[in-house]
C-alpha cells in the first residue's frame, strides 16, 4: 500500500471534529440517574461511537434493567435523551471545532482529497451546520440507512462508496475503539486519535498530511 493511492478521508464526528461526547454524557447521565443507573467512567467510554439505541441498551444493562421496557418505552427514553442533547448542541459554534481540524480540512481540500463523514449520529448534519464545516464534505453517511452500526464495517464502507472510491483509497479517522474496528473491517487505513490505529495520534492538533504520511510510510513501506 502506498500513500499516493489514498484519495479520500472519512471522518468520524464526535471526538474527531468536535467534542460532542461531553453533551452526550450530560444527556445520557441525566437519563441514567433518573432510572437509578449508576454512572461510571467505564460506561461513559463504552458509549463512544455506539448508536443511540445501542447506547441506551448498554446503560440499561449496566443497571440490570435490560428487558424491563417495551419497544415503545425504549423509544420514549431515547427521545427524551435526544431532546436534552439537541438543546446542548444548539450552543455549538465554529470555536468548538477540535484543535487542528479546520486547518486539516483546508489542507485536504487544497490537495484534492474527497471527504466524507462516517458518524453514528443522526444529529451529524445539524452539528456540521453549527460548526460551519458542512461545505468541506462531499458526502455524509446517513446512519438511519445502515443495517448495523459501529463496530460493523458498513458505515466506513459506505463512507468510501459515497466518494466513488475503493476502500484501499480511503483513510478513516476515529477516536473510538468501535470505530477503529469498523474502519479495519472495511479494509481502509485507520487513523486513531487517542486510540491505536495503523497511524496513531494523541490529539487532533497533531493530525496533518505530513504527520500521517511519516507514520504511514514507516508502517506500510
Ligand atoms: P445520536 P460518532 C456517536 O458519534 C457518538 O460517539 C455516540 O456516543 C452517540 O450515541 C452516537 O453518535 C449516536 O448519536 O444520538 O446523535 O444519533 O462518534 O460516531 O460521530
Ligand atoms: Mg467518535
Amino acid at each position: 500500500m502506498t500513500f499516493t493511492q489514498i484519495k479520500g478521508v472519512a471522518f468520524d464526528l464526535d471526538g474527531v471534529l468536535a467534542d460532542t461526547a461531553k453533551f452526550h454524557t450530560i444527556a445520557w447521565r441525566q437519563l441514567a440517574e433518573s432510572l437509578g443507573v449508576t454512572w461510571t467512567p467505564e460506561l461513559q467510554e463504552a458509549l463512544k461511537g455506539i448508536d443511540r439505541m445501542g447506547s441506551l441498551d448498554l446503560i440499561l444493562q449496566a443497571g440490570n434493567l435490560a428487558h424491563q421496557y417495551s419497544q415503545q418505552e425504549l423509544q420514549k427514553l431515547a427521545n427524551q435523551k435526544n431532546e436534552a442533547y439537541k438543546k446542548l448542541i444548539a450552543t455549538l459554534t465554529p470555536n468548538d471545532i477540535l484543535p487542528g481540524m479546520q486547518s486539516f480540512l483546508e489542507e485536504l481540500r487544497a490537495q484534492g482529497y474527497k471527504l466524507s463523514v462516517a458518524s453514528a449520529s443522526k444529529n451529524a448534519p445539524a452539528i456540521l451546520g453549527r460548526l460551519e464545516i458542512a461545505h468541506y464534505f462531499d458526502g455524509v453517511v446517513d446512519p438511519a440507512t445502515l443495517h448495523a452500526g459501529k463496530p460493523d464495517p458498513e458505515i466506513f464502507r459506505r463512507a468510501a462508496e459515497i466518494l466513488d472510491l475503493k476502500p484501499d483509497q480511503v483513510m478513516g479517522l476515529e477516536d473510538a475503539e468501535a470505530g477503529i474496528q469498523s474502519i479495519r473491517g472495511a479494509h481502509e487505513v485507520a487513523i486513531g486519535i487517542g486510540v491505536p490505529g495503523d497511524v496513531t495520534f494523541t490529539n487532533t492538533n497533531e493530525v496533518s498530511l505530513q504527520n500521517i504520511r511519516e507514520q504511514f510510510e514507516k508502517k506500510f513501506n
